[in-house]
């Protein structure tokens, strides 16, 4: 019995037959298995997701809302049943609340950008954490230049979790905006996110949720977390790239104002003004990615057949190998040791710069990301140019922790 049918049987999560489903993982690296540990960069594809997106550009291809043939219907309805599927997956109150964007990029720049033209003053401030993600820190850098309003950094502790008594202490009656990551990205801290918001709301401020790293591994509901934002993005949800959504409540989307204009978000133009389409198409100016909508719900269709909580028990394993075997390796320095955390393996070889480790470790098939991860503050705040970093999903397996481990063995040698 290999390890991981061990695991199938004493814990009840098929990552075999999970496995089966993406067909890109099943292939060969410079010679090598494909060791696919880059999941935080984007997720694989399901075969039904690839198929969702050939029978729409097979049968159904037509842009939507616009035509009076039968084609432009059945796309309309494809895309807008999309919607369903996401105002569901967030527990959304309502599926106007759901708006198609590029991705998590998009989405926050899409709430920065409106709330420095419509709510944002002078003496404002507007709270994020060491650990964002840069569009998480650049849109709301640009809104406090456009506003006069400040940006504030809460800071975070040495295990790489946010220091919550500080971020506390950071909010007033002037904190306006309060935007941070459920997850981050380069350490895998999963942020206590109801508390930061409802600490937030004491203050009346609008909470912006950056769900980018958090929607792949659990459940979300909006409803719950009573955040006034949520964004995500569906390439790393196991949909396709280019498609993205942002959650907002009801009334925060009333008071927002558009981002981009022309057709479609509008309700009346004429040479002199134009007045906005009722929401959510206020929000989708020009034709939209129809396609990757129709691929996203295909993703979100296929994760609620998946038992979710085996799935992060699986993940929660995976990162648990990965601590012991980093132990008896030796040599690594570790980079997001947060107690509650997603399966995020950030770390740096002594003597190998994160580039090189990460070359040796394509040589052996294993795919990892390395760099600033698009989070230089937070770097600059450890002091290192960027991390090695090991992203697992849920198709992965112990042994691929163990084949990384090997390879990071034969890696440590060459320097
Ligand atoms: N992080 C990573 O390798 P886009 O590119 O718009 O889909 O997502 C941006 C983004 C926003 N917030 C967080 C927390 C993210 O992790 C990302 C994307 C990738 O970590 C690419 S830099």
């Amino acid at each position: 019995m290999t390890s991981f049918e061990a695991i199938k049987q004493s814990e009840g999560f098929d990552v075999k037959a999970i496995r089966q489903d993406f067909p890109l993982l099943d292939q060969q690296i410079e010679g090598r298995k494909l060791v696919y540990l880059d999941n935080a960069a984007t997720t694989q594809k399901p075969q039904v997701v690839i198929d969702g997106l050939n029978h729409y550009y097979s049968c159904d291809n037509a842009n939507v809302h616009r035509g009076v043939h039968s084609l432009s219907d059945r796309a309309t309805e494809c895309f807008e049943n999309a919607r369903n599927t996401v105002q569901h997956f967030l527990n959304a109150a309502h599926r106007h609340e759901v708006i198609w964007t590029r991705g998590t990029t998009e989405a926050l720049n899409m709430v920065a950008s409106g709330l420095a033209r419509s709510h944002l003053k002078a003496g404002d401030e507007i709270v994020i954490t060491t650990m964002e993600h840069h569009a998480n820190i650049v849109p709301w850098q640009m809104a406090a230049q456009q506003s006069g309003a400040k940006l504030l950094v809460a800071p975070i502790n040495e295990k790489g979790e946010l220091d919550l008594p500080a971020f506390k202490a950071l909010l007033s009656e002037k904190t306006a905006v309060v935007s941070v990551a459920h997850v981050s990205n380069a350490l895998g801290t999963i942020n206590p996110i109801e508390n930061i918001i409802q600490s937030a709301k004491r203050f009346d401020a609008i909470t912006v949720v950056d769900g980018a790293q958090a929607v792949s591994h659990w459940p979300i509901d909006v409803q719950q977390l009573d955040c006034d934002f949520y964004a995500f993005s569906g390439h790393k949800l196991f949909g396709p790239t280019g498609i993205g959504v942002l959650y907002g409540k009801e009334k925060a989307l009333e008071q927002l104002p558009p981002f981009l204009t022309g057709g479609e978000m509008i309700q009346t133009v004429t040479f002199e003004s134009a007045t906005w389409n009722e929401l959510p198409y206020k929000f989708e100016a020009g034709t939209q990615h129809i396609a990757g909508a129709i691929g996203l719900a295909a993703a979100i269709d296929y994760l609620n057949g998946v038992d979710r909580v085996s799935a992060m028990d699986h993940e929660a394993r995976l990162l648990k190998r990965c601590n012991e075997l980093s132990e008896n390796l030796g040599g690594l320095h570790l980079y997001g040791r947060a107690e509650n955390k997603t399966a995020i393996f950030s770390f740096l070889m002594e003597g190998g710069h994160p580039n090189d480790v990460g070359t040796l470790l394509n040589q052996q098939g294993i795919a990892v990301r390395t760099g600033h991860h698009c989070t230089m503050p937070l770097m600059n705040h450890y002091g290192i140019p960027g991390t090695v970093r090991a992203a697992f999903a849920f198709y992965n397996t112990e042994d691929e922790v163990e084949m990384l481990f090997s390879a990071l063995k034969k890696v440590q040698a060459f320097f």
